[in-house]
């Protein structure tokens, strides 16, 4: 209740700030995007994490308001990044549940990008399985749109749901985001490698590319990019950054 007023404070001024993870190619080393995760600027506590208020956001009624600032700030923000030896970079969104229920959520992204200028291949749209799990017709709708528009779509937290596979084969994507579960004790632990072994299988069969969060060492994307993962994100190459220090920090990747 007290946390559903401050949010709507915290909105209403402005303290809500977007930062980015970079993600890697495998292939080429470089950097392909990134992920914007939003961080909350407060007066007296400092900067908080999602952790402190992302469940109580997504629950209040601002959500849809404060989703659609989400996108509107992270296509702005990725229109004015760099092209990185010849690659345009993608920006890569998370969505509210409530952002779901919005008939005209993909009106609002079209806006989005086109108040950006960002191309529609820039930016990649995050599902969890909490979104494409409604089974009204409305997730293949949308999806369908965004995909004939030429946005990417991922699946977040692939693997930790009850419905990951039935959901591939109902809601294709352009991508899986293995859950960083699977990759924080890999190096050690057989189950997990065939669990990553198996999900990268998986994708394959789908013509679906897959990116590993949650990578924090040299001998995790040793194994990953033997098991055919594509793309990486984790503390092992850099934490999220508020956008001028991200900026900074692909100008050093050049
Ligand atoms: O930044 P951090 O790893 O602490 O984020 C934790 C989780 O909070 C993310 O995995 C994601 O599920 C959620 N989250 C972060 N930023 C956003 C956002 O901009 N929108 C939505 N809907 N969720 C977010
Ligand atoms: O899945 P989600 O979109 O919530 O993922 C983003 C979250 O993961 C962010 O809150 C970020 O702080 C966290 N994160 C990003 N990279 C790493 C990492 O290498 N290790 C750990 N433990 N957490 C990470
Ligand atoms: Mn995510
Ligand atoms: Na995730």
């Amino acid at each position: 209740r007290h946390l559903d007023l401050e949010l709507r404070r915290a909105f209403r001024d402005s303290e809500f700030e977007l930062h980015y993870q970079p993600q890697i190619d495998l292939a080429s080393g470089l950097p392909s995007g990134a992920e914007a995760l939003l961080r909350w600027r407060h007066p007296e506590r400092g900067l908080l994490m999602p952790v402190a208020f992302i469940e109580a956001l997504a629950r209040s009624a601002i959500a849809p308001a404060v989703g659609t600032w989400i996108l509107q700030q992270a296509c702005r923000d990725a229109a004015g990044w760099p092209v990185l030896h010849g690659r345009r970079l993608k920006v890569g969104v998370n969505l509210f549940p409530a952002q779901f229920n919005d008939l005209a959520l993909v009106d609002k992204i079209d806006a989005a990008l086109a108040a950006s200028g960002l191309p529609a291949a820039q930016l990649e749209i995050e599902l969890t399985e909490t979104i494409a799990l409604r089974d009204d017709g409305v997730a293949e709708k949308t999806l369908l749109q965004l995909r004939k528009r030429g946005i990417r779509v991922s699946y977040d937290d692939f693997g930790t749901g009850h419905a990951s596979l039935s959901m591939l084969h109902r809601l294709p994507v352009d991508r899986v985001k293995i859950d960083r579960s699977f990759v924080r004790d890999l190096v050690g632990s057989r189950g997990d490698k065939a669990i990553v072994r198996s999900i990268t299988l998986i994708a394959k069969n789908f013509d679906m590319q897959v990116i590993a969060e949650g990578v924090e060492s040299a001998d995790q994307v040793e194994l990953l990019r033997e098991f055919g993962c594509h793309e990486v994100q984790g503390f092992l190459y850099s934490r999220a950054l508020a956008p001028q220090v991200f900026e900074h920090w692909l100008a050093a990747q050049d």
